[in-house]
């Protein structure tokens, strides 16, 4: 899914000079009517944000998974359209929290929210519901432009999307409420299209070839840590963070050594994702592995060590330094 000329787009971002931007677009600056803005998507665990975003940019950014809670972080996805550039913010799924951890996270989400021009509130192909306590009050108490998105068309009927459409419509009816399937592309372009007419007017921030803002440290994190939320199973997953420790570039684009850690919670997680013979940790690394020569568009030496860091996710502290906080 990765473009070939992606790590070409992820170097330049980070070669960029604040202030060369615009001289070097100026094609992008002689629109009279440009827009430009932040877009949250928001929504509760698993409703496909980071889907859609990685539909949106056509590029794999954000880590995706059949199971909820898979984002951790704020992503930024840039994408260009003519007279427009479209600052997308993917957001952990917002829950009521139980740990330091997921209070991080919620607090991420909501930040985005209150930073952004535009929201989206992506939802399951089901009624509203309306007992909601961790979304609804913030997107009733919003100033600015909201866009319901039903995602997951493709897994019902017309008729019965008919009265979804509906009821969300009551709920919010200043609102847009399109219809559409982050995995196939349907209503994407509908979508976009009410975003666009809905963004500020502004230059654009960014320069035409950048994707996003973040280091490749923290996607290549993100990569290994999607390989073991496929893999590992239960509540496993969300007792992993990953960090990459070392990443020697110096031999670019012949070879990139990486280290990374995988903290766990509990000495009995080490094992289990280790695996029989060191199975497991051999099948993540080998699948995390092609997918960051995709990204770095280099071969990759990956070294991968498993730690616990006992209980880090009920300690804020901990939760910091393993990179998870709001912005
Ligand atoms: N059938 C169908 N599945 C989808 C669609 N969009 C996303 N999914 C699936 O839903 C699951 C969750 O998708 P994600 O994009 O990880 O969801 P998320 O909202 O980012 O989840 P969190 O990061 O946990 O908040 C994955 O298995 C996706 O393949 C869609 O339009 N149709
Ligand atoms: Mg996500």
């Amino acid at each position: 899914m990765f473009g070939t000329d992606r790590s070409t787009l992820l170097t330049a971002c980070r070669l960029l000079v604040p202030g060369s931007i615009y001289l070097r677009y100026n094609d992008l600056m002689t629109e009279t009517t440009f827009h430009c803005g932040y877009i949250a998507l928001i929504g509760r665990p698993n409703v496909g944000k980071s889907t859609l975003l990685n539909r949106l940019l056509g590029e794999k950014l954000a880590v995706t998974s059949p199971k909820p809670q898979t984002t951790r972080h704020r992503l930024l996805g840039i994408l260009n359209q003519p007279g427009a550039q479209l600052l997308f913010l993917d957001t952990p799924g917002l829950l009521p929290y139980q740990n330091a951890l997921q209070e991080a996270l919620v607090n991420t989400a909501l930040k985005a929210l209150a930073d952004a021009d535009v929201t989206v509130w992506l939802v399951d192909p089901v009624p509203p519901h309306l007992d909601d306590q961790v979304i609804l009050p913030h997107l009733r108490a919003l100033h600015r432009p909201l866009v319901v998105a039903i995602n997951k068309i493709d897994l019902v009927s017309k008729p019965r999307l008919l009265p979804l459409i509906a009821a969300y419509h009551q709920l919010f009816p200043q609102a847009a409420v399109i219809p559409v399937s982050a995995l196939l592309g349907d209503g994407v372009d509908r979508l976009l299209a009410e975003i666009i007419h809905l963004l500020p007017v502004a230059p654009p921030l960014y320069g035409e070839e950048v994707l996003t803002e973040h280091s490749e440290r923290i996607l290549v994190a993100e990569l290994i840590r999607e390989r073991l939320f496929h893999h590992l199973g239960q509540e496993l997953p969300y007792a992993v963070a990953v960090v990459v420790e070392n990443f020697d570039e110096s031999q670019r684009p012949r070879l990139v050594n990486i280290r990374a850690v995988i903290y766990v919670e509990k000495d009995s997680q080490k094992g289990m994702v280790i695996g029989k013979q060191g199975r497991l940790l051999k099948r993540v690394g080998q699948e995390a592995r092609a997918e960051i020569e995709k990204l770095l568009d280099s071969h990759v030496f990956l070294d991968l060590w498993v730690k616990v860091w006992y209980h880090w996710r009920r300690d804020p502290k901990a939760v910091r330094q393993l990179g998870y906080q709001s912005r």
